[in-house]
């Protein structure tokens, strides 16, 4: 996703205010009202990605993505994943902007709609680790990797957040550890997790 730069100060004004629209509208949308008034939060909207290798490993595993609308509006996706054939370690994990895994670049740079600090459309990991796409490490031990966290950083239903939007995204497990690098011009090459391990393309799922 690309866009354009803007001066940094001016950039953090215009997105914190969008970020409250956006709020604003998805409260409306997200719940219906109950017959005693109180607003009730809509069913759960659900996606998956099924896990691959990026080379030739015996990589297998399955994210779950499960959005839950609350009563103040505010959208939280619970994930989970669950990954075997991995080197044993800490590997960083993100949702990625382009739904592609042929080959794992495809999935481009972080999913990151914004509102963000630092835009540069030529060097998006500026902005980490506050992309809106930014998850944290999986843990793998023998082999195998779990993860359970929560964002309210995306949204898997319609809205300026949404990893749904016209090319879709695909989450991606890195070879290495996300050290949350967070710095004002130029990232530590490979400080994001560098190289990318597995891919999966975001689906969402009908109950
Ligand atoms: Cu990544």
């Amino acid at each position: 996703m690309k866009l354009s730069a803007k001066n940094r100060k001016t950039g953090r004004g215009v997105s914190i205010t969008s970020g409250l629209v956006a709020i604003a509208v998805t409260s409306v949308t997200a719940c219906s009202t109950g017959e005693q008034g109180q607003q009730i939060p809509e069913a759960a909207v659900i996606a998956r990605a099924e896990i691959r290798s990026c080379n030739d490993a015996e990589v297998t595993g399955t994210a779950v993505f499960r959005e839950q609308s609350s009563t103040e509006g505010i959208k939280l996706v619970d994930f989970s994943l669950e990954v075997s054939g991995l080197t044993d370690g800490r590997h960083a994990v993100h949702v990625h902007e382009t739904a592609a895994c042929e080959p794992c670049g495809a999935a481009g740079g972080h999913h990151d709609p914004g509102p963000f600090g630092v835009t540069t459309p030529d060097a998006p990991d500026f902005n980490h680790p506050f992309h809106g796409g930014d998850l944290i490490n999986l843990e793998v031990k023998d082999g195998v990797g779990t993860l359970s966290t929560t964002s309210s950083r995306f949204t898997l239903s319609p809205g300026r957040m949404t990893v749904f939007d016209a090319d879709g995204s695909a989450l991606i497990i890195h070879s290495g550890t996300d050290k949350y690098c967070d710095q004002e011009n130029e990232l530590e090459p490979g400080c994001a997790g560098g190289a990318r391990d597995a891919c999966g393309i975001l689906v969402l799922v009908e109950e």
